[in-house]
């Protein structure tokens, strides 16, 4: 499996109820490592660049509105595989419908406030990386557990 790092946001939902922590320990428990992480506020610039896709639809204002309404965490993390990972560790984008046991399944109930974001392909992780990191603020490192985690 291709060592792969992909962007992860606590939301401003996750962030305002004191999430960041379980998110964060569900990641590394996986098997996955932290080779970034940062608080800021997205403005609206970043956020039209990061949900570029979404322009022009129907809950775009709102989402927009929603992202920059309050700080976010932002991740990077790396692993094999690491973009379907977090996917799966997430759940599907509706809480409504997301199984238990996943972050959107335990922790949400609405497609809205959903607390987590993960990049949905290699290509799009190696974007929104750079949206949010600089080089000088990804930290390249091997992971002590990688035998008993990822199979060394
Ligand atoms: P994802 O976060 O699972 O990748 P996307 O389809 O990329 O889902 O949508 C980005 C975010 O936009 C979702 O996480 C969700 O918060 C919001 N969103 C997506 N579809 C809807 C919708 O139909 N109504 C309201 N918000 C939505
Ligand atoms: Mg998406």
């Amino acid at each position: 499996m291709t060592v792969e790092r992909t962007l992860v946001l606590v939301k401003p939902d996750g962030v305002q109820r004191g999430l960041v922590g379980d998110v964060i320990a569900r990641l590394e428990r996986r098997g996955l490592h932290l080779v970034g992480l940062k608080l800021l506020r997205i403005d609206e610039a970043l956020a039209a660049r990061h949900y570029a896709e979404h322009v022009g639809k129907p809950f775009y204002p709102g989402l927009v509105r929603f992202i920059t309404s309050a700080p976010v965490v932002a991740m990077a993390w790396e692993g094999p595989g690491a973009v379907a990972l977090v996917r799966s560790t997430m759940g599907t984008t509706n809480p409504a419908t997301s199984a238990p046991g996943t972050i959107r399944g335990d922790l949400a109930v609405s497609i809205g406030t959903n607390v987590v974001h993960g990049s949905d392909s290699p290509e799009r992780a190696a974007v929104e990386i750079d949206l949010f990191f600089g080089a000088d603020e990804l930290v390249a490192w091997e992971s002590a557990l990688a035998e008993w985690t990822v199979g060394g």
